[in-house]
């Protein structure tokens, strides 16, 4: 194959050329939020858009990458910010680079050993997830956060652990500002 040359248009975190526009809406977050009761007059209201996530489709051959960018809205359902639904590679031993073009957020990861760690980000930061970290993005501020990634293109998803389980951090504000507490609807063992 060629090399692909790219375009990232500020503000929006528009890729192109691009081959997926996934847009996450709140519909597709059921169970994800802490607070039901919120989620549930939220979603009442309109199924808004939460996230959204431009990539180039490269062949996910050993050896080739994937790349895009991550565009999560800002918003709140209840005290809990809008996040992406957050996972675990397939391939565990994956690893993945976040740089932060846009907004204010934090990368909310953790490990199936109980390990677990938030990162802030705001414009020039990098952040490296490491293989075995389930990560999910999290806009605390009040305008788009957005991330360009990169990942193995052979890494694939899986959301199933983080669906049943969550995350075992939230961020929530308090004062106006992002607080980091226990998830009082985690699953340790994830039944
Ligand atoms: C990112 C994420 C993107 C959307 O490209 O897929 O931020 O988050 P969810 O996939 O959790 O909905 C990535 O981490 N790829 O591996
Ligand atoms: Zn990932």
């Amino acid at each position: 194959m060629k090399p692909i040359l790219e375009k990232i248009t500020l503000p929006g975190g528009l890729l192109n050329p691009h081959q997926t526009h996934l847009k996450r809406v709140l519909s597709a977050m059921r169970g994800q939020y802490h607070d039901e009761q919120a989620y549930q007059t939220l979603l009442a209201g309109a199924d808004i858009l939460v996230y959204e996530v431009y990539e180039v489709l490269t062949p996910d051959t050993p050896g080739d990458l994937r790349h895009g960018t991550s565009i999560v809205h800002p918003g709140k359902v209840g005290d809990e910010y809008f996040m992406t639904k957050g996972h675990y590679h397939a391939l565990l031993e994956t690893a993945e680079v976040y740089y932060c073009l846009q907004g204010h957020g934090y990368m909310m990861m953790e490990t199936p050993e109980g390990d677990w760690s938030a990162e802030e980000l705001v414009p020039g930061m990098a952040l490296y997830v490491p293989p075995c970290w389930a990560h999910r993005s999290i806009n605390v501020g009040a305008q788009d956060f957005i991330t360009f990634f990169t990942y193995p293109a052979n890494s694939g998803h899986d959301y199933g652990a983080i669906e049943t389980r969550g995350f075992r951090k939230l961020i929530v504000v308090r004062d106006g500002k992002p607080l980091i507490v226990d998830n009082p609807n985690w699953k340790k063992d994830g039944g």
